[in-house]
Order: C-alpha cells, then sequence, then structure tokens
C-alpha cells in the first residue's frame, strides 16, 4: 500500500521590504508622483511595503498648526487616492509611532558632523529659510535613516533629490553595524530611470517642489484639468520649436520626460508624433493626457478625504503595525548598544 504524503505547506518566501515617506508640506505634486509615489503603487504586490507621512520631517520648517493638521491628513487621502492599497501596505503617520524619533537620537550619536554639513538639501534649505536654520533641519537626515533603519529595509523608492541621504544612511548603517555587530540591513535606494527629477514649469533648472512660492512652476495631483492646461501652456520652453530631447532644452526635455512617463512612448516617438508641429500643441497635448491620467486620483481622494472615520481607522491600524515591526528593532538596538532592558 503506498502511503499518502502529508500536503507540503508551502513557506511564502519572505518579500523584501521597501520603505519610503512624503512630507505633508502641501499637496503632492507631478514631480512626488512621477519620482516616487506611482512607483510605490507598483511595488505593492511584489514587496513588503511601508509608506508613512512624515510629519516630523515638516517641522524642520515652520508650519501654521491647523494647517499642519489638515495637511497631514490630506496627504494621507491622498496617499490612499493615488492607489496606496493598507490590505497589501502598512501606511501610517510618523509620529503616531514613537520609535522614530528614538532610533534617530541613537544614530545621531553615530552620525559626524562634518557629514551633515555636506548634505545639499541642508545647504538649499538653510539658504531659502535664512531666519530658522534650525538644529532639526542640519539632523534631518539622521530621522531619515531612523526611519528607514527601523523596518530592516531593503529598498527605498526615493526621486534622485534623495541620493545623498540614502548614501549617509547606508553609511551610518554599516558604521553601526562594525561597531556593535550586525544589527540594520543596509538598505539601497531605487531611483526610477525616467521622472527621477521633474522639473519646475516656470524653472525648468530647478526641481518641481510642492513648497515653490510660484504655483506656476508645479502642477499638484489635485489641479483641475483646466488649470493642468493652463498651467503647461505657459510653461517655459526656448525659442526653437522644435520637439526633440538634446542638451540646453531644458523646458522641452522636461516636457518630453512627462510625456513619456505618462504616455510609455519614447523620446524617439514622441520627437516622430510632434515632427513638424509648434510647441503649442504638444504643450496641449502634454497637459490634455496628465489631466486624464490624474482624473480618478482627483475622485477618489473627494471620496476618501470626506470619510474622516476610515481614515481614522486606517492610520490607527497602520501605526498599530509599524509600531509593532519597529519594536523588534529598537529592541535588538538597546541590547547592542548597552542598555539596561
Ligand atoms: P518640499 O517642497 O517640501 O521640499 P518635495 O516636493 O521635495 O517637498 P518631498 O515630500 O520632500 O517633496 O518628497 C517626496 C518624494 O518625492 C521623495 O522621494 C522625493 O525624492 C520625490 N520628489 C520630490 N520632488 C520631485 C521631483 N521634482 N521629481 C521627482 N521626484 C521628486
Ligand atoms: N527626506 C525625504 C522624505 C523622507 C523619506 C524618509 C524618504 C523622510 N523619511 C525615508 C524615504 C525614506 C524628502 O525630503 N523627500
Amino acid at each position: 500500500m503506498q502511503e499518502t504524503q502529508p500536503a507540503a505547506t508551502a513557506v511564502p518566501a519572505k518579500k523584501p521590504v521597501v520603505f519610503s515617506g512624503i512630507q505633508p508640506t502641501g499637496t503632492m505634486t507631478l514631480g512626488n508622483y512621477l519620482g516616487a509615489v506611482r512607483n510605490w503603487v507598483q511595488m505593492q504586490d511584489d514587496y513588503d511595503c511601508i509608506y508613512p507621512i512624515v510629519d516630523m520631517h515638516s517641522l524642520t520648517i515652520r508650519q501654521e498648526p491647523k494647517v499642519l493638521r489638515s495637511n497631514i491628513l490630506n496627504a494621507f487621502a491622498l496617499l490612499l487616492a493615488c492607489g496606496i492599497d493598507p490590505q497589501k501596505s502598512v501606511t501610517f503617520i510618523q509620529s503616531h509611532v514613537d520609535n522614530h524619533a528614538v532610533l534617530s537620537w541613537v544614530l545621531g550619536c553615530s552620525t559626524q558632523f562634518g557629514e551633515l554639513s555636506r548634505m545639499t538639501q541642508f545647504k538649499d534649505k538653510s539658504a531659502k529659510h535664512a531666519d530658522n536654520i534650525n538644529a532639526g533641519l542640519f539632523t534631518y537626515p539622521v530621522l531619515m535613516a531612523a526611519d528607514i533603519l527601523l523596518y530592516q529595509t531593503d529598498l527605498v523608492p526615493v526621486g534622485v533629490d534623495q541620493k545623498q541621504h540614502l548614501e549617509l544612511t547606508r553609511d551610518v548603517a554599516i558604521r553601526f553595524n562594525n561597531l556593535y555587530g550586525n544589527t540594520f540591513k543596509v538598505p539601497e535606494a531605487y531611483i526610477p530611470k525616467a521622472g527621477a527629477k521633474i522639473m519646475s514649469l516656470a524653472d525648468p533648472t530647478k526641481k518641481m517642489s510642492k513648497s515653490d512660492e510660484n504655483p506656476n512652476g508645479f502642477i499638484t495631483i489635485l489641479d483641475p484639468a483646466d488649470t493642468i492646461i493652463r498651467k503647461f501652456k505657459r510653461a517655459v520652453t526656448d525659442s526653437e520649436a522644435q520637439v526633440v530631447y538634446r542638451e540646453g532644452k531644458d523646458g522641452i526635455n522636461n516636457l518630453m520626460t512627462i510625456y513619456s512617463c505618462v504616455t510609455g512612448k519614447t523620446m524617439e516617438e514622441i520627437q516622430r508624433e510632434f515632427d513638424g508641429k509648434g510647441y503649442g500643441d504638444f504643450k496641449l497635448a502634454v497637459g490634455e493626457v496628465v489631466a486624464d491620467h490624474l482624473k480618478p486620483i482627483r475622485e477618489n481622494f473627494a471620496r476618501l478625504s470626506a470619510d474622516k472615520g476610515y481614515l481614522e481607522e486606517v492610520y490607527r491600524r497602520g501605526a498599530q503595525q509599524a509600531q509593532q515591526r519597529s519594536s523588534r528593532t529598537m529592541e535588538k538596538v538597546f541590547r547592542k548598544i548597552g542598555f539596561v532592558r
């Protein structure tokens, strides 16, 4: 008689951990979306993803409390509206999980003044906010390292502006591991090939940023279709009237990148499509595809932001999950550094 074998219980392979955050400093721009959030959405099926709204980071710039509170809730609703699915990913509000601040202190003691002084974002932001060069602005990358290292992260999907902070995170993790024994996974940056740096529509030599004073420089993902089309029509280009991707054509290169990211067309295909046509036609086409692409997000946002009960349920559950997962790393850190438990 043949013996029946017990059914093999397949142990699911552990998915690599993905972590990334966005600041609640205003409405997400097309740059944030194409450079980061769109990739976060796409990664949810293949990775174990963790996506907080990093409200503690936003304190490095002066905030109006009432506005901040509403920005945090809107940023959270917007993340869900873009397609972050709380059934698949852990999503929460950073300040709800104490471990971020606690690990940040510990890592700060393993980070050198000199290396923080070299951070270009610190130099840029202190030039922009010369009346408020606070210690938090200086130690900001340490909090970011804590965010990432708390979850034993493998991959961090970000725009290219965050590359230097990621390198610092890796350096701090390696230094800590060498000093105290293996504690943290050393993460890798995941920077998209296209869309990693969407430029301002008003000044295509500058990054599109949600805290830009000139609203014509950025498209927010909640802008209505007519605003989007108007902003693209006004986008700064050159006087050549040729839709080609070439050095020195910053404005056109940026519009072509946006068009390519949204439609999936290559630069050559775009060049052919607009061969012999003027910038007016091209700008209108870019405006229209972007407006169409963002329409469902705007509709999802209207529905979600009206449901405060649901949002609260999601961020509470997310914080519990994040607290639990990050506490494992925190315990390990405390043991390694010699704290009494
Ligand atoms: P702020 O204007 O307040 O400095 P920001 O617009 O730069 O904010 P963040 O919240 O700091 O946005 O960034 C969230 C994510 O979006 C990061 O991964 C960042 O690299 C990415 N990102 C920001 N701006 C752009 C851009 N113009 N192009 C591509 N990615 C971007
Ligand atoms: N520093 C980032 C926001 C940020 C982040 C993070 C990104 C804070 N913590 C952890 C990735 C992983 C910014 O300014 N865009």
